[in-house]
């Protein structure tokens, strides 16, 4: 991966879509620099002072010119507009059954953890030709996670989940970027992405000592830190059960519905006085500076295995 190159190669099933738009707009720009520059040039020197160039006559204004160079780039633009919100949209869908990555960055390193509790820093293997859906946010300031193989970049915000998957379609080692100025360190904060044979990613999962599934870790820290003396059916509190809760539709104190997603989850257990579930008292306490970002996504893990078909353990290889 130290080789210059113009372009970095294609490795994900997104490169080529995004590389031919980009090349039809720089093949529609050169045209059109051709097309303004080379008839200038020639007017340049046939009309230029002393030649002898027929300037009689000189023609003002054509209606057939200007509808035309202004129909034309008009539906250039809008067929280009199409072309690329086709694209974005495809892009923007996550398909399913995507092995999940859990994304942190921090000012000036990214830190990530697989659902089978593997964590690294600054580097993600993963298996080729599987998606791979990576949760990412930060513990400080915006940045931006960009793997120019994959041509995929997703901002990294403070107290928001966004997310950004990709399919590596070939084995090697790729660049990560941070493409949000982030401070000081801001060019330092780099990584690399591997890329390898299902086996050889199975045998890495096992490398160094063994982890506890994310799952696993969130079921620790919701008995640790208390959640499960409120949140359970013998619990002395009125307390909403979460079994099943992820992705229902939520009906909250003020009238209004929400879908119970990973941002929900997370405001309940930072913010808990932002959305109040019908029937129940804002009774939760907020906590907010008491859990890791991590700490936070390994719950919001946890919560969302409970009361579904797969047992807690499912990340576990
Ligand atoms: C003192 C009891 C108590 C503790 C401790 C507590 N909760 Fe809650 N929690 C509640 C109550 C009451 C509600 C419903 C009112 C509300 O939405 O704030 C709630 C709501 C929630 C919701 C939204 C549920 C829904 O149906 O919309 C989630 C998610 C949640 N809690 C997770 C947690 C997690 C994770 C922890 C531990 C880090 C925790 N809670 C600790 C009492 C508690
Ligand atoms: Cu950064």
């Amino acid at each position: 991966m130290d080789q210059f190159h113009l372009f970095p190669p294609q490795a994900s099933t997104s490169a080529q879509e995004v590389d031919h738009l980009y090349f039809t707009l720089i093949l529609i720009s050169l045209f059109f620099i051709t097309v303004v520059f080379l008839p200038i040039l020639y007017f340049c020197i046939k009309y230029r002072r002393g030649s002898a160039a027929d300037r009689s006559n000189p023609l003002n204004g054509s209606n057939l010119i200007e509808v035309g160079w202004t129909t034309l780039p008009t539906l250039m633009g809008l067929a280009l507009f199409g072309w690329g919100a086709v694209d974005y949209f495809r892009i923007e869908r996550k398909p399913a059954n995507a092995l999940q990555v859990q994304v942190v960055g921090k000012q000036w390193m990214w830190k990530v953890q697989h659902a089978e509790g593997k964590q690294e820093i600054n580097e993600l293997h993963i298996p080729v030709d599987r998606t791979i859906a990576l949760t990412l946010t930060s513990q400080d300031v915006i940045h931006s996670f960009f793997v120019p193989a994959f041509r995929v970049k997703q901002d990294v915000v403070p107290g928001k989940y966004t997310s950004e998957w990709f399919k590596p379609t070939r084995p090697g080692e790729y660049h990560i970027f941070c493409s949000q100025y982030c401070g000081t360190q801001h060019a330092k904060m780099i990584g690399r992405v591997v890329v390898m044979q299902p086996e050889a990613y199975a045998r890495w999962l096992q490398t160094g000592e063994q982890t506890e599934s994310i799952v696993r870790s969130g079921e620790r820290l919701f008995y640790d830190r208390g959640c499960s003396g409120c949140h359970s059916p013998n619990s002395k509190f009125h307390a909403p059960l979460l079994q099943g809760l992820y992705r229902k539709p939520v009906p909250l104190a003020d009238g209004t519905m929400v879908t119970a997603d990973d941002q929900y989850l997370r405001d309940s257990i930072l913010q808990p006085a932002k959305q109040i579930s019908a029937g129940y008292d804002n009774i939760m306490p907020s906590f907010s500076g008491h859990l890791t970002e991590e700490e936070i996504m390994q719950l919001i893990a946890y919560v969302k295995s409970i009361g579904r078909e797969e047992s807690p353990d499912q990340g576990k290889p």
